[in-house]
């Protein structure tokens, strides 16, 4: 069995006691699987006023925790047990904690947090007896205790068996870098507040596929830091209602010809771009917004979007004279609307030149609305 043993060093060990009596913290400590001593830094003071700090070489504001008092109270709980724990000393000046982090240190079988207050402690302390420096944020607190339980609390979930029937830590939101998708219970609808609607359907993959398309948006809107990792692959080709119809993102640059022939087809001469530089600085400014239908392998359609991070430009909608009014149109446009509510779009425009009862016509069943003289827009 693995259980881990954690020593914590503190000058208020006190302010542990309740932390650690519940929830899983208390199941593992109870399981056998967890192990927490506190110790008081004080104990190891050795003057009658029990200090434990002093006023810093070269002046400044503030104390700082000695280094014989430091080292006197670690080699104590070092020796308490074998094998020497890993020794944490959390600061504000440490690396910041990370599931990696956190993961990583759940594979000691033995840790000792420093939890400091003052202004710090005396840099030799650091230098020669600790490990590492964790910090848990960029905010400032009173002290390292409650970084020291939130250490103790991340690292408890990763012993095995210390999550009960609850889910293991490996399928978590935070393995693949996506944030979690919102949750819903009953009842399905309170005070006019609905659950969405595809969740009450029954309907797996749809709702799979709802789930997947929340946290990519919720990761873009919160935490965009983690997004470029994300699916540069482009997507598999997707069916889309219409009989032999795929739609799936460009391949550059086997497909550049065709497209610029779908292109060429439908728009007047000069409108489209004149070769494969040009769609490639398309691409590159918005990469998944160019999108191909294809019936055979061969390309029948033609949707290209710019997204400027904020909002999006239909740039240009094309299918060729053999396959229209079968509703791939419709199609590319629905498939690039969930591309762009990945991004956090929250509305497209597109131009219709003002006699193009085509594309008016095309743009109002879709229900988008004029914004102006040409311009059309749609809230995503
Ligand atoms: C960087 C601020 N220091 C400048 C003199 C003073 C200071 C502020 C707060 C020194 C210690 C503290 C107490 N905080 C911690 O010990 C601490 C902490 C934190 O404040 N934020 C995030 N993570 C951590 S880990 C330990």
């Amino acid at each position: 069995m693995t259980a881990l043993r954690v020593d914590i060093l503190s000058l208020f060990p006190d302010a542990f006691r309740g932390p650690l009596d519940v929830s899983i913290l208390k199941r593992a400590r109870e399981a056998g699987l967890l192990s927490v001593q506190l110790h008081d830094i004080r104990d190891h003071a050795t003057d009658r006023h029990r200090t434990v700090d002093d006023y810093p070489f070269g002046g400044g504001q503030g104390m700082v925790l000695r280094v014989d008092v430091l080292d006197r109270a670690l080699q104590h709980v070092q020796a308490q047990a074998e094998p020497p724990g890993y020794v944490i000393y959390l600061t504000p000046q440490g690396e910041v904690l990370n599931d990696s982090i956190v993961r990583e240190l759940a594979g000691h079988q033995r840790l000792v947090l420093v939890a400091g207050r003052y202004e710090g402690v005396d840099e030799r302390f650091v230098e020669h007896c600790v490990d590492r420096e964790i910090s848990i944020g960029d905010y400032v607190l009173t002290g390292g205790e409650l970084p020291a339980m939130v250490l103790v609390d991340a690292v408890a979930r990763h012993i095995p068996g210390a999550l009960g029937d609850e889910a293991s830590p490996h399928d978590e939101s935070f393995a693949d870098g996506l944030l979690e998708h919102p949750q819903y219970t009953r009842p399905a609808e309170y005070r006019g507040w609905e659950v969405p609607e595809v969740l009450l359907g029954g309907h797996h993959a749809d709702i799979e596929r709802w789930r997947r398309e929340q946290r990519v948006a919720r990761t873009g809107a919160r935490r965009p830091d983690r997004l470029p990792a994300l699916e540069t692959t482009p997507s598999a080709p997707e069916k889309v209602g219409i009989p032999g119809i795929r739609v799936r993102d460009v391949a550059y640059p086997e497909d550049v010809p065709a497209v610029l022939n779908v292109l060429r087809e439908a728009y007047p001469e000069g409108s489209v771009p004149s070769g494969a530089s040009e769609a490639a600085r398309l691409l590159e400014h918005s990469p998944g917004l160019l999108l191909v239908a294809t019936a055979g392998g061969e390309v029948v359609g033609v949707i290209v979007a710019g997204f400027d991070g904020a909002s999006a430009h239909l740039l240009s909608l094309a299918v060729v004279k053999e396959h229209r009014r079968r509703g791939i149109a419709r199609a590319l446009v629905r498939v690039l609307q969930g591309r762009l509510r990945e991004r956090d779009c929250e509305q497209i425009t597109a131009f219709a030149a003002p006699e193009d009862y085509v594309a008016e016509s095309f743009l109002t069943s879709q229900g988008w609305q004029r914004a102006s003289g040409s311009a059309w827009t749609q809230r995503l």
